[in-house]
This record gives C-alpha cells, sequence and structure tokens, in this order.
C-alpha cells in the first residue's frame, strides 16, 4: 500500500502544477513546463540534502533563517555527493528538448474539455491518495507532529504547500488569541506541580549557577569504552561525585541547539516546526534567568560564535540574560578553532577570564561547539582513535566527544583554582543527539545490537549531571527530559516555581510522575515507550497492543498542544504573575 501511495502522491501535484501550462500557447507552454520542473527539482533535492543529516524535511520558518546558512558551509561539504547530479540530469535534458529541438514537442493547444478533464483527473488522484493515506494514518493531516509519516504520505511537494498552510495559521493564530484559553493550562500545569524535596530546596541559595550544553553528546558514550579506551574519562568520575540522571531525555526539534536552550529556560516544548528561537522571538517569556534577574543574579550566556545564528542575539535579551558574550568576546584564531569555531578547551579558558569579571552570584550559560558533526578534530587534539564502521560520521564523534570530556576537566579544574567551583552549582547536560538515525547501522554494530524504533528511542537519552558542593550526590534513574531542568535548579537554589506556568517537574521530587515526552509526541513512562504509532513495553522492547498506551498518549498530545497554545497565541503576555 505505502508502494502504492508513493507512486501515486507526486503524481496528482505534478499534474496540478505542471498543468497549468495547459493554459499557455506554443513554446512559452514548455518554457513554463521547463522552469516548473527545474524549480521542484531543486525543492526536492534541498530536502535530501537536509534529510541526509537531519533526518527530517525543510519547513518555511527553517528557511526564514537564512543568517544560519552561512555557517553550515562545512557540514553541507560532508552532504553532497557527486552522483546527486542525477537529481538534475532529467532537467537539462528537457532544457535541451525545450531549447534546441521544440519540433520534437507538441505545440498544439488544448480544448476548454481536454483541460477540464485533466483536471478532474488530476483532482481525482490526490483524492485518491488522500483516502489511501488515511487508511495508513488517521488524521494525518491534524497531527502533524511527525513529518516523516506526513511527507511518506501526501509526497514532497503536497507537503510543502501544506506546510505554507500551517504557517499561515499560526501567524493568524497569535492575532486571535486572548486570555482566556490561559485559564485551563493554567489548571493543567498547576495540577501538576510536585513539592520539592525539603532537604535540598534552596540548598544552593545564594550560590552561582554554571550551566553547560554538551553539544550533541548522547548518554550511550558515558561508561563506554570504544578500541579499548574510555569516551568519556573524566564524566565518568564526575559521575561520582554529583547528581547523574540516565533516564534523561533531549526533547529538541527542528531548533536543536536553541530549542534545548529554549527548554531550560522556559520549561515549554519547543515547536514542532521551524526553531521558536526565529519564530516567537518576541512573544513574552517568563524564563529561569527573568527569575534569577529578580533575585539580584547576573545572568550572562556564553557561545564563541556569530551572535546572530540561532537569533541567540535578539531572543536572549527576551529571555532577559543581562550579557551575550559571543564571537567578539572571543580571540579566535586558526590555531585555536576547529569544523564549526573555537576549540572547547580554549573556549572555557577565555570564558573563565570573563566569569572572574561577573558580580555574583551570577547564572552563566556556556554552549560547548567542538563536538558538532561533521566531528572534526585536529591530530594534536586526537585523544582516542576513531571507530572503524561504515560511517565516518560515528567513526569520528568519539574523539570529539573524548576531546570535550577532557575540555570539561580542565573547565572545572580551572573553576577549583578560582574558588568557583565550591561556590557554585554546576550542571552539565547533553543538548541533542549526535548520531541521527541516518548511522544506524553502524550504531548497530557499535552497540551490538539492531536499531529498532524502541532502541531509537533509548538513544535520545542525553547526560545529565548536577553537581552540588558539600553533597555527594549519586545515580537518579527518573525518567524525565529537559523539560524538567528549570523547576529543578530554581528549587535548589531556594526559588519557588509554584505560580509558573511549566510543564516540567523538579527532577528531585519524590512524587515525580515517571513520564517525559518527545517532541515528535513519542513518550516514555515507566512501564511504556510509544512511538512510530506503536506501543513497547518498556523494559523488554516487546511490541505490545496500542490500547494499554492509549491513555498516555493523549495526556502526551494534551500536554505538546498546551505548550503549543501559549507559545502561537503569544498566551504569557496575558498571565499576571
Ligand atoms: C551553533 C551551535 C550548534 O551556535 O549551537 O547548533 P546546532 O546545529 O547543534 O543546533
Ligand atoms: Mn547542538
Amino acid at each position: 500500500m505505502q508502494e502504492y501511495i508513493l507512486i501515486l502522491n507526486p503524481l496528482s501535484f505534478l499534474m496540478i502544477g505542471a498543468g497549468i501550462g495547459l493554459f499557455f500557447t506554443g513554446r512559452k507552454r514548455n518554457y513554463f513546463v521547463l522552469i516548473f520542473h527545474a524549480f521542484i527539482s531543486v525543492v526536492l533535492y534541498a530536502n535530501v540534502v537536509y534529510y541526509r543529516e537531519f533526518f527530517d524535511f525543510i519547513t518555511i520558518p527553517l528557511l526564514m533563517q537564512r543568517s544560519n546558512f552561512a555557517d553550515l558551509g562545512t557540514s553541507i561539504r560532508e552532504l553532497v555527493n557527486l552522483t546527486d547530479i542525477f537529481y538534475f540530469l532529467d532537467t537539462v535534458f528537457l532544457a535541451y528538448l525545450v531549447v534546441r529541438k521544440p519540433v520534437l514537442l507538441s505545440l498544439e493547444g488544448y480544448s476548454r474539455p481536454q483541460k477540464t478533464a485533466f483536471y478532474y483527473i488530476a483532482a481525482a488522484l490526490a483524492f485518491l491518495n488522500l483516502s489511501l493515506a488515511e487508511t495508513q494514518r488517521s488524521e494525518l493531516l491534524t497531527r502533524t507532529f511527525d513529518r516523516e509519516i506526513l511527507v511518506k504520505n501526501i509526497g514532497t511537494y503536497h507537503y510543502h504547500i501544506y506546510d505554507a498552510f500551517l504557517h499561515t495559521k499560526a501567524k493568524a493564530q497569535r492575532a486571535m488569541a486572548d486570555g482566556d484559553e490561559l485559564s485551563d493550562i493554567e489548571n493543567f500545569t498547576q495540577a501538576r506541580y510536585k513539592q520539592p524535596t525539603a532537604t535540598l530546596f534552596g540548598i544552593g541559595k545564594g550560590k552561582n549557577l554554571i550551566v553547560v550544553s554538551l553539544e550533541s553528546t548522547q548518554s550511550f558514550v558515558i561508561g563506554q569504552k570504544v578500541n579499548e579506551q574510555e569516551i568519556t574519562p573524566f564524566l565518568n568520575d564526575f559521575k561520582e561525585e554529583s547528581f547523574y540522571f540516565d533516564e534523561f531525555y533531549h526533547q529538541t526539534g527542528q531548533g536543536k541547539t536553541s530549542d534545548s536552550e529554549f527548554l531550560l529556560d522556559n520549561s515549554l516544548y519547543p515547536l514542532s516546526r521551524g526553531a521558536v528561537f526565529f519564530t516567537h522571538a518576541d512573544n513574552r517569556y517568563y524564563s529561569m534567568t527573568e527569575k534569577l534577574k529578580e533575585k539580584g543574579y547576573f545572568t550572562a550566556t556564553l557561545h564563541a560564535n556569530n551572535k546572530s545564528f540561532w537569533n541567540r542575539d535578539v531572543m536572549y535579551g527576551n529571555l532577559k540574560y543581562d550579557r551575550f558574550y559571543s564571537l567578539l568576546d572571543y580571540q579566535v584564531t586558526a590555531q585555536n578553532s576547529v569544523g564549526w569555531g573555537m576549540k572547547d578547551i580554549d573556549f572555557f579558558y577565555q570564558s573563565v577570564q570573563h566569569m572572574k569579571q561577573m558580580p555574583r552570584p551570577f547564572y552563566t550559560k556556556f554552549i560547548t561547539l567542538t563536538n558538532h558533526f561533521p566531528f572534526e578534530l585536529k591530530p594534536e587534539d586526537r585523544l582516542i582513535d576513531e571507530y572503524h564502521s561504515v560511517s565516518g560520521t560515528l567513526n569520528r564523534y568519539f574523539p570529539t566527544v573524548r576531546y570535550t570530556d577532557e575540555a570539561i576537566k580542565l573547565f572545572i579544574e580551572d573553576l577549583k583554582k578560582e574558588g568557583l567551583y565550591e561556590d557554585s552549582i554546576l550542571v552539565l547536560y547533553g543538548d541533542h543527539y549526535g548520531i541521527s538515525e541516518n548511522h544506524h547501522e553502524a550504531m548497530g554494530q557499535f552497540l551490538g545490537k539492531e536499531i529498532t524504533p524502541y532502541e531509537n528511542i533509548r538513544l535520545q537519552r542525553v547526560p545529565l549531571f548536577i553537581h552540588i558542593p558539600g553533597i555527594k550526590g549519586g545515580t537518579i534513574s527518573s525518567i524525565s527530559g529537559q523539560v524538567d531542568l528549570r523547576p529543578t535548579l530554581l528549587h535548589l537554589l531556594g526559588i519557588e516555581t509554584k505560580e509558573d506556568i511549566q510543564f516540567g517537574t523538579d527532577l528531585f521530587s519524590k512524587q515525580r510522575d515517571q513520564f517525559t515526552v518527545l517532541r515528535d509526541g513519542s513518550f516514555i513512562s515507566n512501564d511504556f515507550i510509544f512511538t512510530g504509532g506503536n506501543c513497547y513495553q518498556k523494559d523488554t522492547g516487546i511490541v505490545i497492543e496500542k490500547a494499554s498506551c492509549e491513555p498516555i498518549i493523549e495526556q502526551a498530545k494534551q500536554e505538546l498542544e498546551y505548550s503549543d497554545q501559549i507559545i502561537y497565541g503569544d498566551l504569557l503576555r496575558f498571565y499576571q504573575k
């Protein structure tokens, strides 16, 4: 059935689109078809390249992030192959016919009934496509968490038209929103609030808060070896002197790092399309940063990249960071750079110099970069060997993770030297996956098991470390996600969040529900994992009847919808704190 659908869905679009040519006469018609054909080839190919890395399709909000494209240069080279020429050979051939051999193409006009019949057929095909798709996946167009299923069923081109429709709808939503929707949401989030553990609430009162985003770091590297060598020797030891969360998931969407920052600061979910840092940077938020500022904290974020990447310069102001130390605040040279920019070790070293100047107490967020796709490293920084598999990406991943591990070690040594370590709560978290589904064959080889959809969900775990001076810590296996960071950290610093509209709960709370939802609607609960329309037993990975998951599917959906409503309607502008 899926194969029929795959043939049908481009056909109806091509008939409707290229069919416009029927309304032109003579050579104009051929030129129209040629330009149309070239255009859709470009659209198709852009999606192919994007998909190779992100396993996802382009959305309109993404196209508006033009300032990001320049930085993507290093990645693009990895993603383009010589054989891609085949995507365009047909266009070249068509151009040859149109320009040089027009006699081979029919130039005669068509009668009105002929055109009408043509469009009836096209419409019928589109309708057939939609009905077949509906049997495969009900409510396909109303539940758009998973673009992959959408594109598979309606095709790349129809998908883009649908995406344009969603985009316009979102724009209209803010205009129409009023405060009424907020009370339901407030009741929902307030009912979910969990009492913090009394002994930990305020344990870090007045201390600095230092948060480090570990680029592309997934939990599977922690405690693991490659070629008999530890991948994260420092973090493995650090586990012993801090709280380590081994059931902590990233919840990011297309906005990658910026989505994880959004989750951290707001305890709201990012969007299913585009990066909320771009699409809703003017909204009213009530960030963790703003709360800390109200308590007298100096708030800063440090990242040695262009300040406009992910629209950070705009969004950080709105989230109430006092200062953004970006590319211009660092001495970046050819020696201390690799891949996407400044090497983590140099970045931390120079950042500590900035930190020494800051008023206390401060909240600082550091964003590392070396462990970013395509995972390049200079030979002198390679502390362990590459892995050997069919995926160059996975092979290179381990040495760059190892490098960042070293950078963290040196950073913490520096903090100790400056007397900051004992005076700060230190948080390290992985921002999102580093190894996409593209590399599952190699990943399966490394982990010694087949990467099923169930295993893929387990791979979305990212490490979280929380170090509290004077407390030994231990491993906590509470099912959780990045949305839980805001209440957890604020509570440690003795700041209440009971009245806030947030979707996360305190990770240390004894009453926590064992549940977390990922941005595509997949979820993990105590007993079940739900993904790709299938319900799995959490411990065994065995597929069970969907009915077991059903109540939680609704809960997960509700949660994401409420969060989306807040963002699309800019509802926090109506919130009286
Ligand atoms: C760029 C860095 C990486 O500044 O945050 O972004 P990513 O591609 O991981 O979202
Ligand atoms: Mn990232």
